[in-house]
């Protein structure tokens, strides 16, 4: 089928009233891969109606760029989904929230503060070493046993956000921690499942057990939260902010009074979202990279070389060799590239008439962006499917960015985390890494890559035996 987007059709999905195309999405395969799979059939801009949503789906690098770069602005909206209007009160978040003043605001005040306590500050480096050297502490305990570094690798991150935005950390069995991973759960089980695409507004009506839980983890969530706000409220000094959360309260305090400002709503749904947004994508991004290392021992061997050679043992890596460990980071990138967290990101929306690779796109069109078609193009990358680092590399070494390579998004709705999110995965990678030697336990076999899309791509949980270097 086609269908008439101004004077000119683009390829689409047939139709039936009600469900849409709904009767030809059903697959075992995952949304990710079943879109690709559809590229290859009906080409890089086919359309779909999921339920009574028209939407396009874009395959390819030069519309992409269009969609996020060129036309960002256009395509900045996002569409009212159920379960995310759950979690984030309406939108009073960054994610999930519609394109709108406010919303301006509230990011450009989130950013601000981010560089603030992040990238502009030597303390973010701090704040990771420190949860990076309990991370290791913890892994030495285990004394060479095989374990699944999930719950590990979720509190050393937790604590990174924790202390970024709180300036607090959890010890290992603290309840409130617990407590935090719990709720965490329920979210990441209940929400957007099928790849952040929810289709059926009008199935709310009837009972539904997961929106229940939902509902419930979000409530436990807002009351741990708003106990925070209060504390931080009441021992807050203007003008001294000690964290993020500080900073939020003290932009929101300050804000000109008009209707564009953000409330303390959104202030709590801010620190809601870093912990979700920073928790679920690093620690992710770190189990699927031990994962392709245990599958690619002679790349682990590599970066134990490199690290040896440029850092030594006597102290840990720091942001300023990053540039001299071109291999680890060219790691990270295949990583992010084979596997990304987010394949196919956010769904935008067009906030106006506009258009899209000569194509009229009417005001409301959803857009979902297929990174994972972008990062496996056979036109873009020699055997998409294999694990290459050397692809970051240039010819003398050098770390190269290909122009179809983006994991964090890009223009107006880019991830407000990159740089966060970057300096999280070098300190952790790099130190972890440096210390230990990972391998698959005797008589387990190597993990499965093929990953299982919820609201984030993940590994199937797997075991690894950690043995240190030294
Ligand atoms: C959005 C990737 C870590 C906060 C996004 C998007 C992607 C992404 C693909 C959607 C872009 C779009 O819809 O066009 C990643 C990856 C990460 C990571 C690969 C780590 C490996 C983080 C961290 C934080 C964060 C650490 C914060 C602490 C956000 C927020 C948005 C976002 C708030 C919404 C931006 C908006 O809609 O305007 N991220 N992210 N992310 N990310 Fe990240
Ligand atoms: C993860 C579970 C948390 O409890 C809530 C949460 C908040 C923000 C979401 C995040 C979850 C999943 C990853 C998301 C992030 C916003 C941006 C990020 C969707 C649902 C990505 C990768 O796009």
């Amino acid at each position: 089928a086609r269908c008439m987007l101004g004077r000119r059709s683009v390829p689409c999905l047939p139709r039936v009233p009600v469900l849409g195309s709904l009767l030809h999405l059903r697959s075992s395969l995952p949304p990710h891969l079943l879109l690709t799979q559809l590229s290859h059939r009906y080409g890089p801009l086919f359309g779909l109606y999921s339920g009574p949503h028209f939407t396009l789906v874009v395959s390819e690098i030069s519309l992409v760029r269009e969609v996020l770069l060129q036309r960002g602005r256009e395509f900045a909206g996002r569409p009212k989904m159920v379960t995310t209007d759950v979690l984030t009160q309406g939108g009073k978040d960054i994610a999930f929230a519609d394109y709108s003043p406010l919303w301006k605001n509230h990011r450009r005040l989130v950013h601000n503060s981010f560089t603030l306590f992040g990238e502009g500050s030597s303390k973010l480096q701090t704040i990771v070493q420190e949860a990076a050297e309990d991370l290791c502490e913890e892994l030495q305990s285990c004394r060479g046993q095989s374990s699944d570094l999930n719950p590990v690798l979720m509190r050393a991150v937790t604590n990174v956000i924790c202390r970024l935005v709180f300036n607090s950390s959890y010890q290992r069995n603290d309840p409130e921690l617990l407590t935090v991973m719990d709720y965490n759960d329920g979210i990441v089980q209940t929400i957007a499942r099928g790849g952040l695409i929810d289709i059926f507004p009008w199935l709310r009506i009837f009972p539904n057990k997961d929106l229940k839980k939902l509902k419930q983890c979000v409530s436990v969530r807002d009351q741990l939260l708003h106990r925070k706000l209060l504390e931080h409220k009441m021992t807050l000094t203007p003008g001294e902010p000690r964290d993020l959360l500080d900073a939020l309260l003290i932009g929101q305090m300050t804000g000109s009074g008009g209707e564009d400002d953000i409330t303390e709503d959104h202030v709590l749904m801010t620190a809601a979202e870093a912990f979700g947004a920073g928790v679920e994508t690093t620690s992710t991004t770190l189990l699927w990279t031990i994962a392709f290392l245990l599958h690619h021992p002679q790349v682990q061997e590599r970066v134990h070389s490199e690290l040896d050679e440029c850092v030594g043992q006597a102290r840990a890596p720091s942001l300023s060799d990053r540039s001299r460990l071109p291999l680890l980071d060219a790691v990270l990138c295949e990583v992010m590239r084979i596997r990304p967290v987010s394949p196919i990101l956010i769904p935008h929306v067009a906030m106006q008439d506009t258009s899209l690779g000569g194509h009229s796109v009417p005001k409301g069109t959803r857009v979902l962006v297929n990174m994972w078609a972008i990062h496996h193009d056979p036109k873009h990358w020699d055997e998409p499917e294999q694990f290459r680092p050397e692809r970051f590399l240039d010819s003398s070494g050098r770390r190269a960015t290909p122009s179809s390579f983006l994991p964090f998004g890009a223009g107006p709705r880019v991830c407000v985390g990159e740089s966060l999110a970057r300096i999280e995965l070098f300190l952790f990678a790099s130190r972890l890494l440096q210390r230990f030697h990972f391998s698959v336990p005797p008589g387990a076999s190597l993990p499965e890559l093929q990953g299982r899309l919820g609201v984030v791509l993940q590994p199937q949980s797997y075991r690894v035996t950690v043995s240190p270097r030294h």
